[in-house]
């Protein structure tokens, strides 16, 4: 299933009601480096269609504001999104400040893209990106997303809807 396929089925679902007892708060942002915003408009619809409330802080956000925001909307979930290659980069020095701040080291953080330039190969990544404290991540590779947005909906589902 493509995104494409993935969004419509999201959009015929919707209009029997809604798909969640609860709407989240999700705070999507990309990284500092990443001037990319089209994956971030991509992510807010796509959870926007699921019943949930977005803060979108956009491209190009510093370390800093994104932890001063996340103390500021104390949301559900965050959805860290970058395409440009360095997401394994930045992505790495983000966590690493958000897990030494006392107030956000429980924070529910995930993070997905392109995160590197090597295509399937940046899978290489994941493991180091979740033991230094996120808590998934979505690698896309070299081919379409749709794999990556089906495996986070089910995140969703599983780890953020269930959390009471
Ligand atoms: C448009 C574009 C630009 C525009 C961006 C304009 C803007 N303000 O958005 C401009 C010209 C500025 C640009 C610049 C650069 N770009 Co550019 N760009 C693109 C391009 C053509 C399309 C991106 C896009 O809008 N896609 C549409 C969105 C909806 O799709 P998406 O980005 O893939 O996001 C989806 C998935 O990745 C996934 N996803 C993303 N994040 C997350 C997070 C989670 C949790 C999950 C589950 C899923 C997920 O879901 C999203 C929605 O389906 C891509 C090539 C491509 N076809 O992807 C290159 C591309 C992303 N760019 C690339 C590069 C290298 C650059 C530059 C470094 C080029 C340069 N040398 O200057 C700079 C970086 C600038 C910076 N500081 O970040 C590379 C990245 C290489 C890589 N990662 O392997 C790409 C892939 C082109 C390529 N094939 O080489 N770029």
């Amino acid at each position: 299933m493509t995104s494409v396929e993935i969004f419509e089925d999201l959009g015929r679902r919707d209009a029997f009601g809604p798909l969640v007892s609860r709407a989240r708060k999700f705070l999507v942002s990309s990284v500092p480096s990443d001037s990319h915003m089209w994956n971030l408009v991509a992510l807010q619809i796509f959870l926007e269609e699921m019943g949930h409330e977005v803060v979108n802080l956009g491209a190009c956000v510093p370390t800093e504001l994104l932890l001063r925001r996340c103390h500021a909307e104390r949301p559900d979930c965050v959805v860290i999104s970058s395409v440009n290659g360095h997401g394994h980069i930045d992505g790495a020095r983000l966590i690493t400040a958000l897990r030494a701040d006392p107030g956000l080291a429980r924070l529910n953080v995930v993070i997905g893209g392109k995160l590197g330039v090597e295509g399937e190969a940046n899978s290489q990544f994941e493991q180091e990106l979740l033991e230094l404290g996120f808590d998934a991540v979505f690698h896309v590779g070299a081919g379409d997303s749709a794999h990556a947005i089906e495996s986070f909906r089910r995140y969703i589902s599983s780890h953020v809807e269930q959390v009471t």
